[in-house]
């Protein structure tokens, strides 16, 4: 694999601070000499700069819309210089409003990309039903050409064209969704694994219906957006909004590994990770450590072992 990674410490899609260090900390955690030494290629893009826009007033309930949408637009731009280079892209954030920017880029070259998101939050309000007025609970619904008409104009969001559709998407680790939310899923038929369809069916199962929904018929690039509070706050308690009920570590690899498998994976952002939000230094370490192997999953590690294709044995 080739790897590009881009830091995106950023934090004004919520509330919280500490989630802009989410980026340092997976890169202390080893992750660049983990995948090289698993056998990728990779360049670190290193983190985008990003500032606060003076004057940044709320639109409505949404707040800091021109910082978000600026920054988005500088990580749409990195991103695509990514892909254009050739790599499979990383995105290290930051919370989860940069899912904007990392997609969008990620389509200016490839075009027909499907989406997996794995969180405990659908992040599909629009400005209009946000009951916190957070961009990271929203950026599916800027995404998605079903919901243009619901999208107002925004200062800092002029630039931004949904590029995909409805059935592009799964959904995987649902369990928090506001009541508007959850008649967005519904109403566009996104095809969606909450925890329920997970305990009914399984990590297998979910994940053999996912490949047949999005790529398994038509090969086609994968973007995978991965919140890890998706993860069981026993696993991952460090990020802003966990919700008890979640993943296990396991099933967390479990779909990183399958995605892997398939040769599709084309970018993935992970998100969500709030050193500040630990409680003690151990629930950073097991929050971040989880992160890093989610991606070092994502890229070749497997449980089941692996040795390098011309091994001869002594
Ligand atoms: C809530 C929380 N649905 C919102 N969303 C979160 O702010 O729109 N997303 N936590 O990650
Ligand atoms: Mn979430
Ligand atoms: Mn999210
Ligand atoms: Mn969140």
């Amino acid at each position: 694999h080739s790897v590009g990674i881009i830091g995106a410490p950023f934090s004004r899609g919520q509330r919280k601070g500490g989630v802009e260090k989410g980026p340092d900390y997976i890169r202390t955690a080893g992750l660049i000499e983990k995948l090289q030494a698993q056998g990728c290629q990779v360049k670190d893009y290193g983190n985008l700069k990003l500032d606060d826009v003076p004057n940044d007033e709320p639109f409505g309930k949404v707040r800091m819309p021109k910082t978000v949408g600026l920054a988005n637009q500088r990580l749409a731009d990195a991103v695509h210089t990514v892909k254009k280079e050739g790599r499979a892209c990383v995105v290290l954030g930051g919370d989860h409003s940069l899912a904007i920017g990392s997609i969008l880029g990620h389509a200016r070259s490839q075009r027909d990309l499907c989406l997996v998101w794995v969180d405990a939050h659908a992040d599909i309000n629009t400005p209009l039903t946000s009951p916190t007025g957070n961009v990271h609970g929203q950026p599916v619904s800027y995404l998605l050409k079903e919901l243009q008409s619901k999208i107002p104009v925004m200062p800092g969001f002029s630039w931004i064209k949904p590029c995909i559709t409805a059935k592009d998407i799964v959904y995987i680790g649902l369990r928090d969704l506001d009541p508007e939310e959850h008649y967005i899923v519904k109403n566009l038929g996104i095809k969606s694994f909450s925890m329920t369809e997970l305990d009914r069916l399984g990590m297998g199962r979910v994940m053999e219906e996912t490949s047949d929904h999005l790529f398994s018929k038509v090969k086609r690039p994968i973007h995978l957006s991965y919140d890890i509070d998706a993860l069981d706050p026993l696993v991952a308690p460090a990020t802003g909004t966990p919700a008890i009920g979640g993943l296990t570590y396991r099933e967390g690899i479990y779909v990183a590994e399958e995605i892997c498998k398939t040769g599709l994976l084309s970018a993935v952002d992970l998100v969500e990770v709030n050193p500040s939000r630990g409680k003690t230094e151990e629930e950073i370490r097991s929050t971040v450590n989880a992160a890093v192997s989610v991606v070092l999953s994502c890229f070749g590690q497997a449980r089941e072992g692996s040795h390098p294709i011309n091994y001869q044995l002594p």
